[in-house]
């Protein structure tokens, strides 16, 4: 029978046989000790000599690293093993002798591991991380579903940008110009309004000119948007999703989180309600910090370190000033200077990983604002009219997957979280 190695415990004792590929292999002579991994999990198998046929203790012999292979065995209870269980060889079979394979146990540099990301994914720890990708997707995904929200893809082809103009990738549309999406925000608007509330999730794509360990060129955002609801109800949004999405990852993957060497109780801290920084007082703590960013600027990585390192669960920082964001950002009616916009930073220096805010509602005040950016207004005609139609408050954020994950697996960088990334000097493999 064949079964996956995940599900070896429901066979104790029966003769099953396991698909995959060599990860390891010792001997003591008449004795073999075999790591398969099959990408559900990783088991022993031990071929004792006096037990088997020569042509299959050869094989045994003859078996590199990653070489695929069939193996027919029984499942035994060992408390000794990671996974409880190992198999006593009966019959194995070489479906691919291996050539020497490039990634070894031993140590190897960052830029070798990248050239080989394809062969990377095979290893135990790029494992764990894409196990925790997947939870973190689907958490969010389940919570959005459950508080009623309506997938809806948005394009990835586009005519005008979302985010300012300056990170557009460009590409020829036949006669025309487009544009990789930035970000689906805009489309999540129009679908709000037919649908109440609705999220996208896909890659949006930033040519930006930063090599730093959270940027990367091609992202998957997950982006909420909901008619009706103000920045108060986005804040509480969010936080209910991170701290459902961080108790699926503690039920699910805490093999997983401790296999990297995640310090548990960072994660176990993270419950509601989360602090709420407006700009001003964030600017306060930054200068009692001794960080001395002028009043109207953005925060950059160190301000948003400095924030973080403050607080042991994300903190929502609120209402930066409106130059420094994006052109559909609502004024704050208490002072227009300010924007009803949104960060969520995550702590322990991790720093921002969402984005949102209220949107502009008022077709005039919208109007204004894609003037004052020199965005071409007839590729935003669309957009307008959602203004024209029925215009409702609304609001709205993205969460960066990549940058979400690097914090919960408590990591340096963030080329480990996406499974090929695309970084400023890196579009190989
Ligand atoms: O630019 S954002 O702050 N906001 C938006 O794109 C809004 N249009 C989203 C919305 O309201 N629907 O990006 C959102 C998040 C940000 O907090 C990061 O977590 C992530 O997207 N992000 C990135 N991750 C990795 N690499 C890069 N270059 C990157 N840029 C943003």
């Amino acid at each position: 029978m064949d079964v996956t190695i995940d599900k070896i415990g429901e066979y104790e004792g029966q003769s099953v046989r396991i698909k995959g590929w060599l990860y390891n292999k010792r001997s003591s002579g008449k004795i073999f000790f075999l790591q398969i991994r099959d990408g559900s999990g990783i088991i022993q198998a031990v071929g004792v000599k006096s037990q088997l046929s020569p042509e299959c203790f050869e094989k045994m012999q003859k078996v590199v690293q990653e070489s695929s292979v069939i193996v027919s065995g029984r499942v035994k209870k060992d408390e000794r093993s990671p996974g409880g269980y190992e198999l006593s060889v009966e019959n194995f079979d070489i479906i691919h002798l291996s050539e020497p394979y490039p990634i070894s146990p031993k140590e190897h540099g960052v830029d070798f591991l990248m050239e080989h990301r394809h062969l990377w994914l095979r290893s135990s720890r790029q494992h764990a991380i894409m196990k925790i990708r997947n939870t973190v997707i689907r958490a969010c995904e389940d919570f959005l579903r459950q508080e009623g929200f309506l997938r809806m893809d948005t394009p990835i082809l586009t005519p005008a940008a979302c985010e300012g103009t300056t990170t557009l990738f460009e590409t020829d549309y036949f006669d025309k110009k487009a544009y990789l999406s930035q970000s689906g925000q805009l489309y999540n608007e129009a679908n709000c309004m037919a649908f109440g509330k609705v999220y996208s999730f896909g890659p949006t794509f930033r040519a930006e000119k930063s090599k730093t360990r959270r940027h990367l060129m091609e992202f998957w955002m997950l982006e909420p948007e909901i008619a009706f609801a103000t920045i108060d109800d986005l804040m509480e949004l969010e936080e209910n999703m991170i701290v459902y999405m961080v108790s699926r990852l503690l039920e699910l993957n805490k093999a997983d989180l401790k296999s990297i060497g995640r310090d548990i109780s960072k994660l176990e801290a993270i419950k509601a309600p989360f602090p709420r920084l407006c700009y001003n007082d964030a600017i306060k703590l930054l200068r009692s910090k001794g960080n001395e960013l002028p009043w109207g600027e953005d925060f950059g990585a160190d301000e948003e370190s400095i924030l973080s390192l403050n607080f042991d669960k994300p903190v929502f920082v609120h209402r930066y000033p409106a130059k420094c964001k994006a052109f559909y950002m609502k004024p704050d009616s208490e002072d227009p200077n300010l924007s009803l916009s949104v960060d969520m930073l995550a702590p322990e220096g991790y720093g921002e990983i969402t984005g949102g805010g209220q949107r502009i509602e008022d077709y005039e005040e919208l109007l204004k604002r894609i003037e004052e950016h020199k965005l071409p207004k007839d590729a935003y005609e669309w957009y307008l009219d959602l203004r024209r139609y029925g215009s409702v408050p609304h609001s709205g954020f993205g969460i960066g997957i990549e940058r979400t994950i690097t914090w919960v697996c408590g990591i340096e960088h963030l080329r480990e979280t996406i499974p090929y990334p695309r970084m400023l000097t890196r579009l190989y493999p």
